[in-house]
C-alpha cells in the first residue's frame, strides 16, 4: 500500500475498525471431474505458452562486480543488500516496452497463453498495486505493465496468465530471510501470517480484479521451510473463490517434487505439474504437465548467455511434449529496455512458421499410442469420426517407406500434412507393421507431418516390459505390460540367448536365481515384436540387505530390498526407485547367504544438482565371512569440489579377482551440505542410491 494511501486508511481503520468485517475464508471450491475437464480444456488444447521473465533483474543483464552468471536470482546470489537493489527502481524504464508486439510475436509463434511474472522472487510488480510502492508505478516508466499487456493479448485471442512468487525477498513480513543478509535484516517481528493475509492474498485479489479473466495462476518460490500444505490449500481455494474457473499449478503448493516438477502421491493442491527445464522420460496418463524450458540457459535476461537452443531443437521439443500429452510453456527474458533479445525474437519467428503450416499436429491433440517410434514422434487426434495420427517425422526416410511399426489397426488415407491437396499416399502392410511410400524430399526439414487415418482408436502392439522384485533367493520377474489378444505372446529365455517362437511363453511371474540372464520379446502372430529385454540376475539379486542409517521418508523407494531388487532408477530422481539420504550416509550390508566368489562389486548413485544431490565424496566396499569383521578391498575419494562434474545415473564399481566372502558392505559418504557454487549453498545435501550389484 502506498504510503500516503496507508496513512489515510489507518486513520479511515480508526474510525470503523469495530465494523470492518473480517474477509470471508474463500469458500470450498469443489468440482466434479466432468467441471474439471471443462475448465482445464483450454489449457490442454493449447499445448503451447511464452513465459515471460522481467523485472529489475534485467537492468544489472545478468552481471554484478564482474561476475556474469547472474539472472533473475542476482539479488539472492550476488548477495545483494536490499537498499542497493531497491536502486534499481528509478532505473527502471523499459522505453521500448510495446504490449501489442509482444503479443504479436507470442500469437505469431503459436502460442495460445502468456505467462509473465507479476512479481518474481525479488518482490517487484511489474503491475499498479495499492498495496506497495516497490513496484512499477514507483519507476520512472509509471505505466502498468500487466494492463497494456493483457489488453493486448486480449486482441490477439491469447489468454494472460500471471506467475506469482510466494518467496518474496523484499517484504518485511517474509520469512525466512536470506541466511547471508539475517544480520543486516532482521526478521524481529516479522510475521508470515500476516504477510499472507494483508499482503500476498490483497495483491491475488488485484491481479483477479483489474486485468479482465485471468487463465492460469502459475505459483512460484513454494519450497521454502515456512510454506506447507495447509497455506497451499488454502491459497489455491482463495484464488478459486475470486475466479473460480482459473487454473493454478502445483507451485501453490508443496506437493511439487523438485525439478521434475509432478505432483508427488496425496491430495496436493495444484491443476498440474511443472517439470523445469526438462521433460518426462515418457508420457503420463491422466496427469496434466507443462515442461517450462527457457531459450538459452537463464529465465531473465543474460546479456552473456549465448548457450541459445537451436529453432530445430525446439521445434522438435513442442512435438515430443506434445507426443506425451503435455504443454510446452517456452521463456523469453526481455531487456531492460523492454525489448525480446534478437536471439528469441529469431527462435519465435522460426517455430511461428512450422507452426503456421502444422499447428494442427499440435493443437488439441492427445498423447501417442506408440512407446517410441524410431524416425520421430506421434500425436493423435479424434476428428470427423476418424482418428488421426499425425506422424512427426524428424529423420525423413530416404527409402520413401515410412513405416509405423505394431500399428494393429486398418490405415486409411494418408497424406503430408503440408500438402494443400492431400494427394493420397500409398499405405501397405507388412505383418505387424503399416508402411506408408512417402515423397522423395522431406516437406520441412525440422519435423514433417505425416497423416495417418484410422477409423478407430489405434490398435498398438505394446512392447513387452517386465517388473522386477528381490526376492529372498533372487529375483522375480513379471510382465507389466498389457498384453492382449491370443495372437500376442511373450517369450523369454534365461541362458543369454534371444528368444524365438519356440521360446517359452511368459504366463506369469518367474524367479531367477545367480547366475542366469533372462532375456524376454514379444511375439505377434510368431513375428517378434519390439526391443528384447535383458535382465541379468547378479549374485546380489534378491539378496537381503541391513542399513545402519534408514533412508528418508519421502524417498525410501521398496527400503534396503530396492539395492538389490535388479530394477535401476532412472534420472527422474521421483521415480520411486531411489533410496534418498538426506545429510546421511549410506551403509548397508548384502548378504550373500553363504560365501561366494566374488569378481566385482558396483554401486548405483544418482546425480542431480538441481534437487540437490550430489555425488558421494567417498564409496568403501568392504568383505566378511561373519558380518562382524569386515575387511576393506575397494575405496574411492570425490573432490567435493567437481560436484558440477557428473549428472544423471552414476555407476562406481571395484573389481575383484579370488575373494570370497558372504557379507559385503557398501559405504557411501554424503557431502553433507551444497557445496560453494550452488545456489542453495549451505543447504542439506542429499544421496542416492539404488542397486548394489555383486557379481
Ligand atoms: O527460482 C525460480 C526461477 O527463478 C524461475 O522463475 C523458475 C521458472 O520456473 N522457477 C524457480 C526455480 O524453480
Amino acid at each position: 500500500m502506498k504510503t500516503a494511501e496507508l496513512l489515510a486508511v489507518i486513520f479511515l481503520g480508526i474510525v470503523v475498525l469495530s465494523c470492518a468485517p473480517p474477509e470471508p475464508p474463500p469458500q470450498m471450491v469443489t468440482e466434479t471431474q466432468e467441471q474439471h475437464d471443462a475448465r482445464m480444456q483450454w489449457w490442454r488444447e493449447a499445448r503451447f505458452g511464452m513465459f515471460i521473465h522481467w523485472g529489475l533483474y534485467a537492468i544489472p543483464a545478468g552481471e554484478w562486480k564482474g561476475e556474469t552468471s547472474h539472472a533473475e536470482w542476482v539479488r539472492e546470489t550476488a548477495q545483494i543488500p536490499l537498499e542497493e537493489y531497491d536502486r534499481f527502481v528509478p532505473r527502471f524504464n523499459p522505453v521500448q516496452f510495446n504490449a501489442a508486439e509482444w503479443a504479436r510475436m507470442a500469437k505469431d509463434a503459436g502460442m495460445k497463453y502468456v505467462v509473465i511474472t507479476s512479481k518474481h522472487h525479488d518482490g517487484f510488480c511489474l503491475f499498479d498495486s495499492k498495496e506497495t510502492d516497490f513496484d512499477v508505478m514507483s519507476s520512472p516508466f509509471k505505466r502498468d505493465i500487466l494492463k497494456e499487456l493483457s489488453d493486448a493479448c486480449a486482441k490477439e485471442g491469447l489468454k494472460m496468465c500471471w506467475y506469482h512468487s510466494i518467496m518474496d525477498w523484499h517484504h518485511p513480513d517474509y520469512l525466512p530471510r536470506r541466511t547471508w543478509e539475517e544480520k543486516d535484516r532482521p526478521a524481529d517481528g516479522a510475521n508470515l501470517d500476516r504477510y499472507v493475509a494483508e499482503y500476498l492474498k490483497p495483491q491475488l485479489k488485484e491481479l483477479t480484479s483489474n486485468y479482465g479473466k485471468i487463465g492460469v495462476l502459475w505459483f512460484d518460490g513454494e519450497w521454502e521451510s515456512t510454506w506447507n500444505e495447509d497455506r497451499g490449500r488454502d491459497l489455491y481455494q482463495y484464488v478459486r473463490s475470486l475466479q473460480p474457473d482459473i487454473i493454478i499449478n502445483n507451485r501453490v503448493s508443496s506437493g511439487r517434487s523438485g525439478m521434475a516438477g509432478l505432483t508427488a502421491e496425496g491430495a496436493f493442491a495444484g491443476d498440474f505439474g511443472t517439470p523445469e527445464q526438462q521433460v518426462p522420460a515418457t508420457g503420463l496418463p491422466g496427469v496434466d504437465w507443462e515442461s517450462c524450458i527457457t531459450m538459452n540457459d537463464h529465465w531473465g535476461f543474460n546479456k552473456y548467455d549465448n548457450n541459445w537452443k537451436s529453432s530445430r531443437e525446439l521445434i522438435q521439443m513442442l512435438a515430443d511434449i506434445a507426443s506425451k500429452g503435455g504443454n510446452l510453456l517456452l521463456n523469453v527474458g526481455p531487456t531492460a529496455d523492454g525489448l525480446f533479445p534478437p536471439e528469441s525474437v529469431e527462435r519465435l519467428r522460426a517455430i511461428g512458421a512450422w507452426m503456421k503450416v502444422n499447428g494442427e499436429a499440435i493443437y488439441g491433440t492427445k498423447a501417442s499410442p506408440f512407446k517410441s517410434l524410431p524416425w520421430g514422434r506421434c500425436t493423435q487426434k479424434a476428428q470427423d469420426g476418424k482418428v488421426k495420427l499425425y506422424l512427426h517425422v524428424f529423420d525423413w526416410p530416404a527409402s520413401r517407406e515410412l513405416t509405423v511399426p505394431g500399428l494393429l489397426s486398418d490405415p486409411g488415407n494418408a497424406y503430408v500434412l503440408a500438402d494443400a491437396q492431400k494427394s493420397p499416399l500409398r499405405v501397405s502392410r507388412d505383418g505387424n507393421d503399416v508402411t506408408i511410400e512417402v515423397p522423395k524430399g522431406a516437406p520441412d526439414p525440422v519435423n514433417s507431418i505425416v497423416v495417418l487415418e484410422l477409423k478407430e482408436e489405434p490398435s498398438v502392439l505394446q512392447t513387452a516390459e517386465f517388473g522386477r522384485a528381490g526376492m529372498a533367493d533372487g529375483i522375480e520377474i513379471s510382465l507389466t505390460s498389457k498384453v492382449a489378444g491370443d495372437d500376442y505372446k511373450v517369450r523369454y529365455t534365461t541362458n543369454g540367448s534371444n528368444p524365438t517362437p519356440g521360446s517359452p511363453e511368459l504366463t506369469g511371474p518367474v524367479t531367477l536365481r545367480y547366475p542366469s540372464v533372462f532375456k524376454g520379446r514379444a511375439f505377434y502372430k510368431n513375428t517378434a515384436f519390439g526391443e528384447i529385454t535383458t535382465i541379468e540376475i547378479p549374485l546380489s539379486g534378491g539378496k537381503p540387505v541391513t542399513l545402519t542409517n534408514p533412508p528418508s521418508d519421502k524417498y525410501k523407494a521398496g527400503g534396503a530390498a530396492t539395492l538389490t531388487d535388479g530394477l535401476f532408477g532412472s534420472s527422474e530422481y521421483t521415480d520411486g526407485m531411489w533410496l534418498g539420504f538426506e545429510q546421511t550416509d549410506l551403509d548397508a550390508v548384502v548378504d550373500l547367504g553363504e560365501p561366494a566368489k566374488i569378481k566385482s562389486i558396483t554401486l548405483t548413485y544418482l546425480v542431480s544438482q538441481g534437487a540437490w544431490i550430489f555425488a558421494p565424496t567417498q564409496i568403501d566396499y568392504a568383505v566378511s565371512d561373519d558380518g562382524k569383521t569386515f575387511r576393506n578391498v575397494g575405496s574411492v575419494k570425490k573432490d567435493p569440489r567437481s560436484w558440477r562434474d557428473e549428472k544423471g545415473v552414476n555407476k562406481f564399481s571395484t573389481d575383484l579377482t579370488g575373494t570370497r566372502a558372504r557379507y559385503i558392505r557398501v559405504a557411501a559418504k554424503n557431502i553433507g551440505v551444497c557445496p560453494d557454487g550452488h545456489a542453495a549453498k549451505g543447504g542439506k545435501a542429499w544421496l542416492f542410491v539404488d542397486e548394489i550389484s555383486i557379481r
